[in-house]
């Protein structure tokens, strides 16, 4: 049986998703969604998802939503190349990080993209606040240990902000990547699984 994915280009919680699917080289059916259609509304995405957001999966009949549970799933589902450490800490560490992305990090880029989109002012300062502390607390390649899913969920956000900074400069400062987080988007837009997978209409 195939696992259905449904995505819709530019969210980076979907982005996380497909960076996991193409990592661990699960073979998926694309079910590509639109907003502008109110795809994620309609009744046959809604017994998928209640909460009417992508991504989501379908595997076997089991439906799953929330990025990082689907992370954690395909895990269990098929442990190698994995996701997260085979070090108890380190895999804590990864876990933490994930949580702090998803709680703190996304938080701060929801309330600052909403602002840019309804073209209210933007006030970055607690988005600044929240790159200052990953910032410091980058030491290696990559967020903690090898390459995990604590990377592939910050970085799909990051570079979000990082697209919206570019295009809105009125609205957000170019620099507000500092230095050993940019060195880290540049590793991870170099990786060729995130090249094959960002967005079609970002490229
Ligand atoms: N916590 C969720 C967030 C998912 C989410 O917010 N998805 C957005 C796209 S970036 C969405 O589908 N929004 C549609 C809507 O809110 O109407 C996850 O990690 O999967």
């Amino acid at each position: 049986m195939t696992l259905d994915f449904y995505y819709a280009s530019g969210s980076p919680y979907a982005w996380r998703v497909w960076l996991a699917l193409t990592h661990k080289g699960i073979a998926f059916d694309w079910k590509l969604l639109s907003f502008d259609a109110g795809d994620l509304e309609k009744p046959a995405f809604r017994s998928i998802n209640p909460r009417q957001k992508v991504p989501a999966i379908v595997d076997d009949g089991f439906a799953l939503y929330e990025s990082a549970a689907i992370l954690e799933y395909f895990e269990d589902k098929q442990p190698e190349p994995r996701l997260f450490s085979a070090d108890i800490k380190e895999r804590a560490t990864q876990r933490r990080l994930v949580r702090e992305a998803d709680n703190y990090f996304a938080e701060a880029m929801e309330h600052l993209l909403e602002a840019v989109m309804e073209k209210k002012p933007a006030d970055p300062a607690a988005m600044h606040k929240e790159i200052a502390s990953w910032e410091s607390a980058l030491t290696g390649d990559f967020l903690a240990g090898p390459m995990s899913a604590a990377d592939f969920t910050l970085y799909p956000m990051a570079a979000l902000l990082e697209r919206v900074a570019v295009r809105n400069p009125q609205a957000l400062p170019a620099d507000l990547i500092p230095p050993r987080l940019a060195a880290w988007m540049a590793r991870m837009a170099a990786l060729d699984i995130v090249q094959k997978t960002r967005p079609p209409h970002w490229k």
